[in-house]
């Protein structure tokens, strides 16, 4: 495991069109993300925020509300993120809302040609402008990373396609559209719902899922949207679904990637402490980022 983190915040809200996600990277540093992970041995460099464009009115292009502004924030953070990995430093990015994953994935396969994804949701963020109900970016940066969707998102670092679908799980889904099941069946990607959770339990789902992004990679980038989460246990988010992976199945999930020791970089995504309750979002953010991280109970 890579002692040595960088962490960089991305105060961004413009993918999910709504306020209050953009200060999820202040309300995980409140959760006393540094002095956790520092308490662990960890060597902490905490990088700030990349700088978010805010335009003063509503933008549009062809489905895809702040498209400009998502690029170039994107387009930003995909440069400092290849720079932590080229130093041999693990990225840890803070979010945000999901779309910040167009940028973390392309300056993580740049130097990770094969890289593996696990993609914790309760969405499969798998929409292009042609099939997206919202025109919300955040809805689309997993079919962008696969190569799927505008030309601008697909190719966010200067090259496409990010990552391959037979190297991609996505866990927890429970929310998916006409357009990502069609997507999901043609492409062949696996998809581990919480229909699965429940039948298999947390245990054999990530045994497997383990399994599946590390066998032809040479590491696995986590990408933990909090919503993936029951909105009981992660109330602080903009677009909660029932019924979702509990707080204890969480820390499994956590505690066995530590164990796998298989990842290179992760992030944490679409806390919004304006919805939350006493910034509990952040601190199960932190929590969980301290177990995938090797804290141990024992
Ligand atoms: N699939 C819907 C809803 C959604 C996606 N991601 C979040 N919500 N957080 C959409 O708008 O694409
Ligand atoms: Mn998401
Ligand atoms: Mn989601």
């Amino acid at each position: 495991m890579n002692k040595n983190i960088s962490i960089v915040g991305v105060p961004m809200d413009l993918g999910a069109d709504r306020r209050g996600v953009d200060m999820g990277p202040s309300a995980i540093r409140y959760a006393g993300i540094v002095a956790r992970l520092e308490q662990m041995g960890l060597n902490i460099e905490d990088k700030g925020d990349i700088s978010v464009n805010r335009p003063h009115r509503y933008m549009e292009t062809e489905n895809h509300k702040y498209l400009d502004e998502v690029v170039e924030a994107n387009a930003q953070l995909a440069t400092v993120v290849s720079q932590i990995m080229q130093e041999g430093r693990f990225p840890l990015i803070l979010g945000g809302d999901h779309s910040i994953a167009l940028g973390t994935i392309a300056g993580v396969a740049q130097k990770v040609r094969d890289l593996g994804v696990i993609w914790f949701d309760a969405h499969g963020d798998l929409n292009t402008g042609e099939t997206s109900p919202s025109g919300n970016i955040h809805g689309m940066p997993l079919a962008a990373s696969l190569g799927y969707g505008h030309e601008r998102l697909v190719q966010i670092g200067g090259y496409a396609p990010k990552i391959k679908p037979e190297n991609v799980v996505i866990i927890g889904a429970r929310s998916l559209d006409e357009g990502e099941r069609e997507l999901i069946k043609r492409i062949g990607m696996k998809v581990f719902t919480m229909h699965e959770v429940d039948k298999l339990g947390m245990a054999r789902v990530m045994d497997e899922a383990i399994d599946h992004v590390s066998k032809q990679t040479q590491g696995v980038h986590l990408s933990l949207d909090l919503d993936g989460l029951d909105p009981h246990d992660a109330p602080g988010v903009g677009t909660p679904v029932i019924g979702g992976i509990s707080y204890r199945e969480g820390h499994l999930a956590m505690e066995m990637l530590a164990d796998a020791d298989i990842l290179c970089s992760a992030e944490f995504v679409e806390v919004n402490p304006i919805l939350d309750q006493r910034n509990h979002t952040a601190q199960v953010a932190v929590a969980l980022m301290s177990s995938v991280f090797g804290d141990k109970l024992l």
